[in-house]
């Protein structure tokens, strides 16, 4: 079963969490975007009435093509369910996110609801972070010396980081719907993520990382043996 088909099968048991009423936050990625598409079906058919809080631009012109309806965190300041992806989660529920340069407005819109359900294939599942780079957003200004201010607190902890600033589809810096940019770094491994979290959270500059601890409630992890529900 391909990866994609198992992202599919991840969001279509996700939207059983779902029932009517519900105020949603919507993920960003690719297997967020097979939950926009069921969840938008559904919602067409009149079976279910939400609203949803899109993280992205790019979610939320998916789910305007899919029929949600959406709203605003001004308008609607308090969620009931977040649905979202993740790049990494361990078996604590932790997360690295990011990749798809989403994660200040995916932290902020997860840590405004009542749940967060992750939905993922089964690569996503690590025992322990950092395989994947991890995405740290800074403001433009001074972004150079923030990253010398990142390389310094992740060499305090004992971690060896090798940092990449994202390029752009023009080859010019990547901007995040914010306007911010984005460094990739490349840890490896991270043994202590709380640390490492606190750290970074610190440095001046520096406006979220991806490292998601204590905001996801469950997580739907598909694999070719079938569905896991993580909580
Ligand atoms: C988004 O989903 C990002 O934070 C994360 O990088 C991405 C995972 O992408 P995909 O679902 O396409 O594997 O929430």
């Amino acid at each position: 079963m391909s990866s994609d088909e198992l992202k599919r099968r991840a969001a279509e048991r996700a939207l059983t969490f779902v029932t009517s009423g519900m105020r949603l936050g919507l993920g960003t990625g690719s297997t967020a975007a097979h939950f926009v598409e069921l969840l938008g079906a559904r919602v067409r058919a009149g079976h279910l009435d939400v609203v949803g809080v899109p993280t992205s631009e790019a979610t939320h012109r998916l789910a305007v093509q899919h029929g949600v309806p959406l709203t605003s965190l001004d308008d609607t300041p308090e969620l009931d369910l977040t649905v979202d992806g993740a790049d990494e989660l361990d078996h604590d529920l932790r997360l690295i996110k990011g990749g798809g340069g989403a994660l200040l407005r995916e932290k902020i819109v997860a840590a405004a609801s009542g749940r967060m359900v992750v939905i993922a294939d089964q690569s996503k599942l690590v025992a322990t972070l950092g395989r994947f780079p991890l995405p740290v957003e800074v403001i433009p200004f001074g972004y150079r010396s923030t990253a010398l201010a990142i390389a310094r607190a992740a060499g305090k902890l004992g971690l060896d980081p090798v940092l990449h600033l994202r390029s752009g589809s023009s080859g010019s810096p990547f901007r995040t719907d914010s306007g911010n940019l984005i460094y990739d770094c490349d840890l490896r491994a991270i043994p202590d993520a709380d640390a490492l979290a606190a750290a970074l959270t610190a440095i001046p500059g520096v406006v979220e990382h991806g490292l998601f601890i204590g905001l996801c409630s469950a997580a739907v992890v598909a694999g070719a043996d079938g569905i896991r529900v993580l909580d």
